[in-house]
């Protein structure tokens, strides 16, 4: 297992758009427990491969209290089946120590593989729903910040560039 390194907005290998795995074999395998150890390590809820500068289809999430719950997402396909807006305050280990309102649909079912191939289909609710829009927009290219204002972007962009700078 190993601990890797997450892209940092405005990173532009974060806008990279996911390619589908063929075969989950053992090397995907591998990127699966390294995604789980990144995350947890990272004390983070969710991770995207897009995140590790992989861009592959997979996302992992842990929302349990425990943190020893560890879902696996392997080309997720993802519809709405409640339309209806919920605000939620998000993050993303992309943007470190930002957290704003995003709204997004509350319903949603979720098609994806695990991490051993097989087909599995949800329909996740809460925390679970937000989070697995937030990780498929990763796969997309796509950030939370881009929901918020170009100023509120602008803002985060240049603070986050500054703390590297004086990091
Ligand atoms: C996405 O984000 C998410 O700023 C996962 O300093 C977040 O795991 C979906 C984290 C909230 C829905 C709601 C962020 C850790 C973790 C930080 C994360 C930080 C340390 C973010
Ligand atoms: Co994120």
């Amino acid at each position: 297992m190993a601990i890797l390194d997450i892209l940092e907005f405005p990173d532009p290998q974060l806008r990279t758009i996911a390619k589908p795995v063929k075969n989950v074999d053992a090397s995907i395998k591998q990127l699966v427990d390294d995604m789980i150890e990144t995350m947890y390590d990272a004390e983070g809820i969710g991770l995207a491969a897009t995140q590790i500068n992989v861009h592959k289809q997979v996302i992992v999430i842990d929302v349990s209290e425990e943190r020893d719950q560890a879902l696996v997402f392997i080309n997720p396909n993802i519809e709405v089946v409640d339309a209806e807006l919920h605000e939620y305050q998000e993050g993303c280990l992309s943007v470190p120590g930002y957290y704003e309102e995003v709204s997004r649909p509350v319903g949603v079912k979720v098609n994806a593989l695990d991490q051993n191939g097989d087909a599995f289909e949800m329909q996740p609710e809460g925390l679970l729903a937000v989070c697995i829009q937030h990780e498929i927009d990763h796969l997309n290219g796509k950030l939370f910040v881009d929901y918020l204002s170009a100023l509120k972007r602008n803002r985060i962009k240049q603070k986050l560039q500054k703390e590297r700078r004086t990091a």
